[in-house]
């Protein structure tokens, strides 16, 4: 059986950012796509936001995430709603952090992420806002990423 020990699982709504932050963390070039089905790199596992959103995928999204070295939960800024439930990160018995997107945007609110990153079960000391377009806070979770990962980004 693959281990995912060495990934890191991306969660997180539709359109929250999962799949550009993953571009940007791997210097990829970041184009838009729908994400429709688990994808799998050598250092990532990316889910559709449709796993977290509807309750009815919510089993699959632990599923395929409960092995991996490290869970990112990420809340867009720019997001008016949420859909994780309380405490829903306290299901993993491996490390969690929080990652808030989109700080580059007008509308972003950081008070209201951190708000549902922490109603996730985030502890707030670990949750980083980023933005994968300008690079804003990138350097800073990289290096935070590292800590849990062994790879070179
Ligand atoms: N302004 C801004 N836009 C962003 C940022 N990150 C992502 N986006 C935009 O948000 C939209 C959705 O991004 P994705 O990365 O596809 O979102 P996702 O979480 O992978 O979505 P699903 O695959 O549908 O679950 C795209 O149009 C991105 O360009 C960011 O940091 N700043
Ligand atoms: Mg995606």
């Amino acid at each position: 059986m693959a281990n995912n020990k060495n990934r890191i699982a991306l969660i997180g709504r539709i359109g929250s950012g999962k799949t550009t932050l993953f571009q940007r963390l791997t210097n990829e070039l970041i184009t838009y796509g729908k994400t429709q089905q688990v994808s799998y790199s050598d250092h990532f596992i990316d889910t559709p936001g449709e796993f977290v959103e509807l309750p009815c995928f919510r089993p699959q999204a632990i599923n395929v995430t409960c092995d991996a070295g490290l869970i990112v939960l990420i809340n867009s800024s720019t997001d008016h709603q949420n859909s994780v439930p309380p405490n829903f990160v306290c299901t993993y018995n491996i490390p969690v952090i929080g990652v808030i997107t989109k700080i580059d945007h007008r509308h972003s609110d950081l008070k209201r992420s951190r708000r549902y990153l922490t109603y996730a079960g985030i502890h707030p000391d670990k949750i980083h806002p980023v933005s994968a377009i300008t690079g804003d806070g990138i350097r800073e979770l990289k290096a935070v990423l590292q800590k849990y990962i062994t790879f070179e980004i």
